[in-house]
């Protein structure tokens, strides 16, 4: 072989391992690829292993509205005395709603027959006499019987189907399977996403099922994509996954495995999965003592970023979760808002939370996970100072009910809520315990048996409601949020 060619032909395999390289984005520090994509088929959500499914099986509650709802034009005529009326919202993208499937259910044979008859405004024009009404299953699929505390029955009803256009990503349709659940003297329907999505990822030497879903907590997803979409990584030989935290059930939650961040997103029809490696940079957040003099220090809880991601702060994070507290940890850098966490301060354990409440409106909650451009995201990590959360702001009380501005007739009772607040980092005090002293407590259990013994005092505030002259009208202790 002449030497020139030789030359080039080993410059055409380096050429060739490079460009290899560069497609498998392999880091040299690391033997995790920077980005690994898998198929996810499509499976039966009555088919994931029940401890693998979370509550993808129990379906999305279409909360009640109690009463028939003002926005629909026509319900059709009913021969039940207690009809349970609702609605299911179906969101397009992250924030926006693209139709609320109003509904009802009714017991055809008359009052106290059973309910047999659901009638869903499938075709979202309000009217919901247009619709075929769904009769309720002789019995429940395979699979589909959900074990619940305090549930008595449970029924089944036919399932229906959504359609969702993507424009020029296609289409793709959602089977849907209602169930009406009674516990408790109240009925509540909730509505299942028949149709999961299941890959397989090797991630840093570990394998993991993963499971995606539209279902959502309180609405359906149109799109896969959608960081509020259902998401559970499971490791067979780890029985703590899928991981619990608050968000981690959720595409948009940032998972730790072995030492790396990764974040995962979606297709839109969900038919393929994406973990990326951050390769971004970290910040330190660390719980401070401010000018006390506490030493044992700590906090274990997710935040949640103003770009819609969820991370989890504590000790020896991993796709479990947090093992312990931790005096500080690394994150992503980002401004986030503390979603919700137990911090060890000194001799007090603190839960603290998002606050929810504003001026007597229970605005955009946790859950649902809605407007997020209200929240105001005051922890700022950043990559060359720590973020340093020591309580030193002043702390406010809010009161979410009534409002300032509310009027109230003479003699008509007046409910009044109050919250304690950090109003910088917009979070509030939740519970308050102070571990150096034990109370007694006793409680009765459902079956009427008493349950005693001693637990860390609750240093909960106490709310006094005075007339101007110093009578006082009303107290209560502090409801926490
Ligand atoms: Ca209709």
């Amino acid at each position: 072989m002449p030497v020139e060619k030789r030359e080039w032909t080993v410059g055409l395999l380096s050429a060739v391992i490079f460009a290899l390289l560069a497609v498998c984005g392999c880091d040299s520090k690391s033997d995790a690829p920077d980005v690994i994509t898998v198929a996810m088929e499509e499976i039966s959500t009555f088919d994931i292993p029940q401890r693998n499914h979370m509550d993808l099986a129990k379906g999305v509650w279409g909360r009640s509205t109690g009463e028939p709802s003002e926005q629909v034009k026509r319900y059709p005529e009913l021969r039940t005395d207690k009809p349970v009326y609702g609605k299911l919202p179906v969101y397009g993208d992250l924030e926006n709603v693209v139709k609320t499937l109003y509904w009802v259910v009714e017991e055809s044979a008359g009052p106290g027959k059973g309910y047999d008859t659901l009638y869903v405004d499938r075709n979202n024009d309000l009217d919901l006499t247009n619709d075929e009404p769904l009769s309720a299953q002789e019995s429940p699929p395979q699979g589909a019987e959900v074990k619940e505390e305090y549930v008595e029955r449970q029924t089944w009803f036919s399932p229906f189907t959504l359609e969702f256009e993507h424009g020029d990503n296609g289409s793709h349709s959602v089977e849907i399977m209602p169930r009406l659940r009674f516990g408790e003297d109240s009925a509540r329907m909730y509505f299942v996403p028949t149709k999961a999505r299941k890959g397989r990822f090797a991630l840093v030497g570990k394998d993991f099922d993963v499971y995606l879903s539209c279902d959502a907590y309180d609405a359906i997803r149109g799109r896969l994509n959608d960081p509020l979409c259902s998401f559970f990584l499971v490791n067979d030989d780890d029985p703590r996954t899928p991981a619990t935290w608050e968000w981690a059930e959720f595409l948009c939650a940032m998972r730790r495995i072995g030492g790396i961040w990764y974040q995962f997103s979606a297709t839109v029809r969900g038919d393929k999965v994406t973990a990326t490696k951050y390769k971004g940079d970290f910040g330190t957040f660390e719980i401070g003592a401010g000018k006390r003099a506490f030493k044992n220090l700590g906090i274990n809880g997710p935040l949640f970023s103003c770009d819609h991601r969820a991370v989890l702060a504590g000790g020896e994070v991993d796709e479990a979760g947090a093992k312990d507290m931790a005096r500080s940890c690394r994150l992503p850098t980002g401004d986030y808002v503390l979603a919700i966490a137990w911090i060890q301060y000194g001799p007090l354990s603190i839960q603290v939370s998002q606050n929810y409440h504003i001026d007597g409106r229970r605005r955009a909650k946790i859950h649902p996970k809605l407007a997020f451009d209200q929240w105001v995201y005051g922890i700022t990590i950043r990559k060359d100072r720590p973020f340093v959360l020591d309580f030193s702001n002043e702390p406010e009380v809010l009161f979410a009910e009534p409002t300032s501005a509310q009027r109230f007739k003479t003699g008509e009772e007046v409910k009044v809520m109050a919250v304690l607040i950090d109003p910088v980092l917009d979070i509030m005090i939740r519970r308050l315990i102070d571990t150096r002293q034990k109370v007694p407590y006793e409680y009765a259990r459902r079956d009427g048996s008493k349950v005693s013994g001693e637990e860390d005092r609750s240093l909960d505030p106490k709310v006094v409601v005075t007339r101007l002259d110093g009578t006082v009208v009303a107290e209560g202790i502090m409801p926490f949020g």
